[in-house]
């Protein structure tokens, strides 16, 4: 949009006075943000209102992305830059003696997730609206967002994340569109007068669902969709429907927290009403915009898709059928026929324990008439199932199975279209974890590999790279990315590379102060800057990474000449509050940091650095700064990963396994421009089969890996309790699940390499910027396309102005 400086300072002015009552220069960098978030607000709403308005008038099929999970990151200067405002407002608030950076930093990130498939949900949020189509988020306005991470001596604390205690300036709570979702009671059906069946209900508890409703703005298209997140309430008491206080208390409860597991299910009650909750309420909100609208029932699924992400949101089947047969008078069949039409499913994980199964008897009581539609599903597949394909595939492939609801079952025999993550995730659900569904369905299954929105993860996290790129091949790689690959052309280009590596060396620096100014720990920018940012989880292999720090420095101990490139290693990783091992790990690490960073044999060789509570705003200061990017799960274990992305498109190099996308990583950068190490995802199904792994052999006769290990347990790691004896344990009592004893020659080997490259530095930075020329076909714009046209069949549309 158009803004000139002048007209952005009086807008400022004006807006600051209003709220406030006096003069910005009174301010506090609180009100100042608030006050700039609230304008640029007021500059959305135009294109806000224009896009829903054009969406309904011209009757455009949309999409609704139903999440558990959203991480959207800091909003303020994404949201001024896809306008098109950043530049002035910079310079606008430079002219009032106000720092845009300062006041950016002062907004809250929301952390609505855990991880991947949260930020996942955000990126194709950002690239929904920048490829104008109509796609909107469907989730649940948490009150307390992910813990916040804090260390005490080494040790991972979780403290509440209460991050609506300021203003939250992006959300309109829209009153109008609340909803009623009802939990319990008694349900039966009646039939009425014009002999329909009628579900009936007593005693159920009536929850208040609030809409707060976001912008996402799309890259300079006017064009803004709308996140949508429910916030649980107490509903105004009714003559005959009124609860006492302590009756309503739970209902506050409800959209209270969010569940800190990632990949690792429990059965719990809370997270069930949690999942209906946000479900119901969005399902009724869709139908009851084609009721207002008029449009034929039948038509809902050349009107509407619904994503379902992973199988949090998989209620979504039973409620659609809920509301086409109770509310809307349809037949089971016409109702099935347009569930089963609007309806996809995307998988993010095959680990056994991150599978939804909730118990029958729970969801019975919890939800009524929901699980009377389940049991008629589930009942209807068996039927047609068995006469085909026989007893086996049959139960093998039911919704309920030994006193459960498989959630997975439900997602896939409820949608069109199931799809993993990466080819080798899709080749795993095809081949192993949904393969019964595969013989049955073969036509729903497809891959759909992820990808991240270049527009924050290099647009706004590396301006000097993004000026670069459009210095040396244009912009149009901006609203193209595949453009990005003429940048191939300059590999040779000693000046190009020069630029690239000053480039990165700022970065560095950047990160090396706010290093020093968070940790306290010094590091040298000219050292190679190791990265590994992730959930902590055992699969995820974060101790195999320690293991090969803690070998270097014993290593250097015992040979202080020896000649190791200059690294810091860089971690940031939550642990699920629950999950001992994880923290013992991050204990380890933090302990051994400490041991490294302190001793003087050490000296630049060697340096630890682990991030307190990482996140979105987190990692936006850690990836441009990257050298190496550590991707080293089990093979088979990552559905796809989504840093790995990050950090190739901000030119370091992957250290991966050939597991997720990384496979498709090696394959559009070249073998060469990759450190592969590692088991391949056969070999780990082979070896598993053959049940003759045996790591304490590994342990009794490799040398280097028999001092490492023996360095958790002997006091070499200072102010340890026995989380080094765990991870020890873990390893060779018990036979190391993850196989890290399996793959740290090759780990250990592929790090040398990486310190050999690295001290060609024109051959270094030659590979960084084929990386940044190879990453295209990672961009979220991309994954959207295809979601679009194959999945969800939405094209993009031009928004109508007024006037
Ligand atoms: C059921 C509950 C405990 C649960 C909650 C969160 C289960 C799983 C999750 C989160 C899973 C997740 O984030 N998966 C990641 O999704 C990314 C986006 O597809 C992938 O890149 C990444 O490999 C996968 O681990």
């Amino acid at each position: 949009m158009e803004l000139t400086t002048k007209d952005f300072i009086k807008d400022y002015k004006n807006q600051f006075q209003s709220m406030y009552a006096y003069s910005y220069e009174e301010g506090s960098t609180e009100q100042l943000y608030n006050a700039l978030g609230l304008l640029v607000k007021n500059y959305i709403s135009t294109p806000w209102k224009e896009t829903r308005e054009t969406y309904i008038k011209n009757s455009v099929k949309q999409v609704f992305y139903f999440s558990m999970e959203f991480l959207p990151g800091r909003q303020l200067k994404s949201n001024a830059y896809n306008l098109g405002l950043l530049d002035t407002v910079k310079e606008g608030l430079t002219e009032l003696g106000l720092s845009f950076d300062e006041l950016s930093e002062a907004e809250v990130d929301p952390a609505l997730g855990n991880g991947g498939l949260g930020r996942l949900a955000s990126c194709f949020m950002d690239s929904l609206a920048s490829l104008s189509m109509a796609g909107n988020g469907n989730g649940i306005r948490y009150q307390y967002g992910l813990f916040r991470q804090k260390f005490v001596d080494g040790y991972q604390v979780e403290l509440p994340e209460n991050w609506l205690r300021y203003r939250n300036v992006w959300e309109t709570s829209n009153d109008k569109s609340t909803c009623m979702v009802r939990f319990g009671g008694n349900v039966w059906l009646e039939r009425n007068k014009q002999g329909y069946l009628e579900a009936k209900y007593e005693n159920t508890l009536n929850v208040l669902a609030v809409p707060y409703d976001t912008p996402m703005v799309g890259y300079r298209n006017d064009k803004v969709n709308n996140l949508r997140l429910w916030s649980a309430e107490i509903p105004v008491e009714e003559e005959n429907n009124y609860h006492t206080i302590e009756e309503t208390e739970p209902i506050k409860e409800i959209t209270q927290v969010l569940y800190p597991d990632d990949s690792n299910y429990e059965g719990r009650l809370l997270r069930l009403k949690q999942e209906y909750f946000m479900v119901s309420a969005g399902v009724q909100s869709i139908i009851r915009h084609f009721r207002k609208y008029n449009v034929p029932r039948k038509n809902i699924p050349d009107k509407v898709a619904i994503h379902i992400n992973d199988t949090h949101p998989a209620l979504v089947v039973p409620e659609l059928m809920r509301i086409l047969i109770d509310e809307e008078r349809l037949s089971w069949e016409q109702a099935w026929e347009i569930t089963f039409k609007t309806c996809s499913y995307t998988n993010h994980t095959i680990l056994r324990e991150a599978l939804e199964k909730w118990p029958i008897d729970m969801m019975k009581e919890l939800l009524p008439r929901i699980y009377m539609i389940i049991e008629e599903i589930n009942r209807r597949f068996v039927e047609n199932t068995l006469p085909l394909y026989g007893e086996r595939i049959t139960w093998q492939t039911a919704i309920l199975q030994n006193g459960v609801v498989n959630m997975a079952h439900m997602a896939v025999i409820g949608s069109h279209s199931v799809n993993g993550v990466a080819q080798l995730h899709t080749d795993i659900l095809m081949n192993d974890v949904l393969k019964d569904f595969f013989e049955l369905y073969p036509e729903r299954f497809n891959n759909k590999t992820n990808g991240i929105t270049q527009r924050r993860w290099v647009h706004l996290a590396n301006p000097g790279l993004t000026q670069l790129l459009d210095d040396k091949i244009g912009e149009d790689w901006k609203k193209n990315p595949s453009e990005l690959k003429v940048f191939k052309g300059q590999e040779k280009d000693k000046q190009t590379l020069k630029q690239l590596a000053a480039i990165k060396l700022e970065n560095k620096k950047r990160l090396a102060d706010h290093i020093e100014k968070v940790k306290g720990i010094k590091v040298n920018p000219n050292a190679i800057f190791d990265v590994q940012i992730k959930r902590l989880h055992a699969y995820k292999r974060q101790h195999l990474n320690l293991l090969h720090i803690l070998h270097r420095y014993l290593e250097i101990k015992q040979n202080p000449s020896v000649d190791y490139a200059p690294r810091v290693f860089i971690f940031g990783a939550k642990a699920a509050p629950s999950y001992l091992y994880a923290k013992q790990i991050i204990k380890v690490i933090n302990s051994l940091a400490e041991l490294v960073n302190n001793d003087p044999d050490v000296g630049d060789k060697l340096k630890v650095v682990f991030f307190e509570n990482y996140g979105v705003s987190l990692a936006e200061k850690i990836i441009p700064a990257a050298d190496v990017s550590e991707q080293i799960s089990l093979a088979s274990m990552e559905a796809s990963g989504t840093s790995n992305m990050k950090l190739m498109a901000n030119g370091a190099l992957t250290l991966a396994t050939l597991d997720g996308a990384n496979i498709e990583i090696r394959d559009f950068v070249g073998g060469d421009n990759i450190f592969v190490f590692g088991l391949t995802s056969p070999e780990v199904y082979e070896l598993k089969a053959a049940q003759t792994y045996n790591a304490r052999d590994l342990y009794e006769n490799n040398s280097n890996i028999h001092r490492a290990l023996n360095a958790l347990k002997d006091g070499t790691i200072p102010n340890l309790q026995d989380e080094g004896h765990a991870i020890f344990e873990s390893l060779v009592h018990f036979n190391d699940e993850y196989f890290v004893l399996k793959d740290f020659d090759s780990y250990v080997q592929a790090q040398e390499d990486i310190d050999s490259l690295y001290k060609d530095q024109n051959e270094w930075t030659r590979k960084s910027l084929l990386n940044i020329a190879s990453s295209a076909p990672f961009s979220a714009d991309y994954t959207i396309k295809k979601y679009a046209d194959d999945i969800w069949k939405v094209k993009s549309c031009a928004v109508e102005h007024e006037g």
